[in-house]
């Protein structure tokens, strides 16, 4: 090593967290003071966005590694997206249900048509498509199966995150997340995931209707199964008359370098859960797909949302998926996925234990040390001007949005290097 390098590497390890500005301060301040404590966000505070980049408020840019948890696949305000949001907001914004509106069609056909299902129920949130899925799953195993009445039940998989709601934290195994909000939901099965052996034992059970599972579970720490693992889930499912419902809503919309990644398995949902990306983070809206069978036994007045299926929200989401179609983000994040996970692998192994991901989803595991965490790791990626989440102590997650391109990733895969061997 050469003297200028070790240097470097003496003052870059000499490093303590940049302190925020006064204005910065003072704003994190105010959300302690009047906001509710739910979370504890990294310090930065943001004010723009463009492409793969955040600004904060003294100006500092950064290149955002968490894409909202994949909302923003697209990018941060995507023109497209923005002009389809200004022309329809100028037009009309919410009709309610209890009225047709000219775009929710629009809307259905486009969706349906480029998913290859018959149906499309449009909802508002992740947490609501999955309580939509488990609705339908419901009332599926009561009209078609023909389980006795009030005994389904689902299947979810350990780690799982599917939402906030009562039902979703009940199938949660994660005790921040479930702790506490109990009586919880009957007729929740965890079996572990990636594991087949459990998925045949739980579903010799008639009375289970369905099997909620994330194709790559996000904030359990971006865990691949095995290989073939979905497809054989899948065969088991269909052999048991079980719902396969797809949680795809982070691994969707080619973030993981497919359209869905199921695709990677050939699956196809009989319920498929999309959210965050088909907006292109501009506004909340999730869609469950189905084919007839299992959507029309909900039935007029049987589900529904004041906002859901709202002419804004549908223009958005068409523009938001045409977007990632035909700029071919997909194509991009599968690429550039397979690029960063080979940077990643240069990495000092005593610094980087593991490095894992598909497309743009991936993930470094550090070493479990005291003067080096997620957190600190996260806090000195900011300080070098990019914004990733710790999950857990150990885990970090690397999802930029898919409009990055080479150069910028290979610049992205160097800063962290450099981090985390500065530790
Ligand atoms: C929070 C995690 C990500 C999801 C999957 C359903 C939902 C989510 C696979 C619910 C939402 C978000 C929610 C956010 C944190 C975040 C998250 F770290 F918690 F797990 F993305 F990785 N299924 N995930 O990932 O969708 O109702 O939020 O629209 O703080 O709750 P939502």
């Amino acid at each position: 090593m050469t003297r200028r390098i070790a240097l470097i590497r003496r003052f870059v390890a000499s490093w303590t967290p940049a302190v925020p500005s006064a204005r910065a301060q003072r704003i994190m301040d105010r959300e302690w003071q009047y906001g509710a404590h739910n979370y504890r966000p990294l310090p930065v505070v943001l004010t723009r966005g463009e492409g793969i980049h955040v600004w904060d408020v003294d100006d500092r840019r950064y290149v955002d590694f968490l894409s909202a948890y994949s909302a923003v696949n697209q990018g941060h305000s995507h023109p497209r997206i923005l002009a389809a949001l200004a022309s329809q907001s100028r037009r009309i914004t919410l009709t309610s249900r209890a009225f047709y509106n000219d775009v929710l069609g629009d809307f259905e056909e486009y969706v349906t048509k480029l998913f290859g299902y018959d149906k499309v129920l449009p909802m508002n949130s992740g947490s609501e498509g999955i309580e939509t899925a488990l609705k339908l799953t419901r009332r599926w195993a009561y009209e078609v199966k023909g389980v006795p009445p009030n005994q389904a039940k689902v299947i979810f998989c350990e780690n799982n995150f599917a939402g906030r709601t009562i039902a979703e934290v009940s199938a949660s195994t994660d005790p921040d997340s479930r702790g506490g909000y109990g009586p919880y939901l009957p007729g929740v099965i965890v079996i572990p995931y990636d594991d087949l052996t459990a998925l045949e034992n739980a579903v010799r059970d008639p009375t289970v209707a369905g099997f909620v599972v994330e194709p790559v579970q996000g904030e359990a720490g971006v865990i691949v199964p095995s290989d073939g693992y979905l497809r054989k889930a899948y065969d088991i499912c269909k052999r048991n008359r079980v719902l396969f419902v797809g949680d795809e809503i982070q691994t969707g919309l080619g973030r993981t370098g497919k359209r869905l990644a199921c695709d990677y398995e050939d699956v196809r949902p009989d319920i498929l859960v999309l959210s965050k990306a088909i907006s292109g983070g501009v506004l909340p809206l999730a869609a469950i797909l189905a084919d007839d069978e299992i959507m029309l036994c909900i039935k007029p007045n049987q589900h529904g949302s004041t906002y859901g299926g709202n002419p804004l929200a549908c223009r958005v989401g068409i523009e938001a998926l045409k977007v990632i179609e035909e700029e071919r983000l997909t194509e991009n994040a599968y690429r550039l996925g397979n690029i960063l996970r080979a940077e990643l692998e240069k990495i000092d192994k005593k610094k980087v234990v593991t490095v894992r991901g598909k497309g743009l989803l991936n993930a470094i595991v550090i070493p479990e040390r005291k003067d080096y965490n997620a957190w600190l790791v996260c806090l000195r990626l900011r300080d070098n001007g990019l914004l990733a989440k710790p999950t857990h102590e150990s885990i970090i997650r690397l999802a930029p949005p898919l409009v990055i391109n080479e150069e910028q990733l290979l610049d992205c895969a160097k800063i962290i290097r450099d981090t985390v061997e500065s530790f």
